[in-house]
């Protein structure tokens, strides 16, 4: 089967989201995501200019040969962008093989092994109070494990928490926006949060944190410690992890299991996290990851190590990736949690799909393929609006701090 056109559309239906379409001699398609939030137009030119004309009149079902076609032969190796760009490639073609086969994409990965995929929410408030009641607001939506972060008495702005009635939405500014920080009052007011969530919930409730890369290690250790009590399903992105030992410091000092690896995407960035156990859950992407193809492969090493997944499933991935991601987390053995940022209706219109909520639960669909597709007519009424995610700058000098 002959890849005939390689087709990039980029849209807006709430939010920029960038899609590859691979069509082929048999008449079969497949989808992509290559939405890199902020950086969208890099990995749109990246595909059109340097993948597309390579792939024309190669055999669809070669999905291994043409994502190290892509890997080695680029020479300039990983990267969100070129990985973004493999992995759209790698998506759709595998979305073609499994509608070749007649079969949902789980299947070719080795069947079921889970009849349903546990996700968790996000619970924002702009104080302890309101996060509480978001909190409980999602209980009663059936959702077994949610993620509550608050906005901190002194600072205008918190990664995670929206302004207004608004949906929290992270590139919300034509430039970045830029917001304040300061650790030391995120590190008083964040036990406290915890206090109440988890006295209004109960013991049952998984309950999840971003520290979206905020502190050193040594910090850490303290917040971790404190939220012991509370017993945490993770802590996520506790500090940056380029320098990948530094979790060698948290991981010795604190029981708060540990989720790193949204900004990931390869095997290499997070090789010695796993290989160290540093790490309880692995959080790379469909799309970040280059593809079904390079989260496999991190799964099975992870899996060797006791590191279970937890995809990356916030809004600036489109719904192909989330659909997508469903079937490798109907199918990864060491399977954890899957991030849940419900899409907005004009988003889900664009992209038709058949994936569903049940109760705290996500379930893929049958139909053959990943179950996911995009209505071309629909999304050309939704250009491209530029985007950016925020900064954040130190509260008492300006200087520069990791968002
Ligand atoms: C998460 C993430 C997101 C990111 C966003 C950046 O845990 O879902 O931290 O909120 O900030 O995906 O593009
Ligand atoms: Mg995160």
């Amino acid at each position: 089967m002959k890849i005939t056109a390689l087709k990039v559309i980029v849209c807006s239906p709430g939010r920029n989201f960038v899609t590859l379409k691979i069509e082929t001699d048999e008449g079969l398609v497949g989808y992509g995501d290559a939405t890199l939030n902020g950086r969208e137009l890099a990995v749109a030119s990246y595909l059109t200019d340097h993948i597309n004309p390579c792939l024309v009149g190669r055999d669809a079902h070669q999905i291994e040969d043409i994502w190290q076609y892509l890997y080695r032969g680029a020479y300039w190796r990983r990267g969100p962008v070129t990985m973004s760009a493999i992995g759209a490639v790698d998506t759709a073609l595998w979305d073609i093989k499994a509608k070749a086969a007649n079969m949902p994409l789980y299947q070719l990965l080795g069947g079921r092994s889970r009849s349903r995929v546990l996700v968790y929410a996000h619970a924002n408030g702009s104080d302890i109070a309101a996060t509480v009641e978001e909190v409980l607001r999602h209980q009663e939506m059936g959702f077994e494990a949610i993620r509550a972060q608050s906005g901190v008495p002194g600072l205008d702005t918190v990664y995670g928490v929206a302004k207004g009635q608004k949906l929290y939405e992270p590139a919300d500014g034509s430039l970045p926006a830029e917001h304040d920080w300061n650790t030391e009052k995120y590190l008083v007011h964040t036990p406290k949060l915890f206090d109440a969530v988890r006295s209004a919930v109960g013991p049952d409730v998984h309950l999840l944190h971003d520290a979206h890369h905020r502190l050193t290690p040594i910090e850490a250790v303290r917040l971790g410690r404190d939220l012991e009590p509370h017993r945490l399903f993770w802590l996520e992105d506790a500090t940056p992890a380029e320098n990948q030992e530094s979790f060698r410091l948290i991981r010795h000092a604190t029981l708060t299991p540990l989720a790193v690896g949204e900004v990931f995407n390869t095997i290499w960035d997070c090789k010695q996290l796993i290989e160290e156990q540093l790490i309880d859950y692995i959080r790379t992407s469909v799309t970040h990851a280059g593809g079904i193809t390079g989260l496999r492969r991190i799964a099975d090493f992870a899996s060797l190590y006791q590191v279970r997944t937890g995809c990356h499933g916030a809004t600036d991935l489109s719904p192909i990736c989330m659909g997508a991601a469903l079937h490798v987390d109907t199918w990864v053995p060491n399977f954890g949690i899957q991030e849940y940022m419900r899409h907005s209706e004009v988003t889900l219109d664009v992209f038709p799909h058949d994936y569903r909520f049940e109760s705290g639960y996500m379930v893929c669909g049958e139909s053959a393929g990943h179950g996911v597709s995009i209505d071309e007519k629909l999304a050309a009424k939704y250009p491209y609006q530029p985007a950016y995610l925020p900064i954040n700058r130190q509260k008492h000098d300006g200087a520069m701090w990791n968002w």
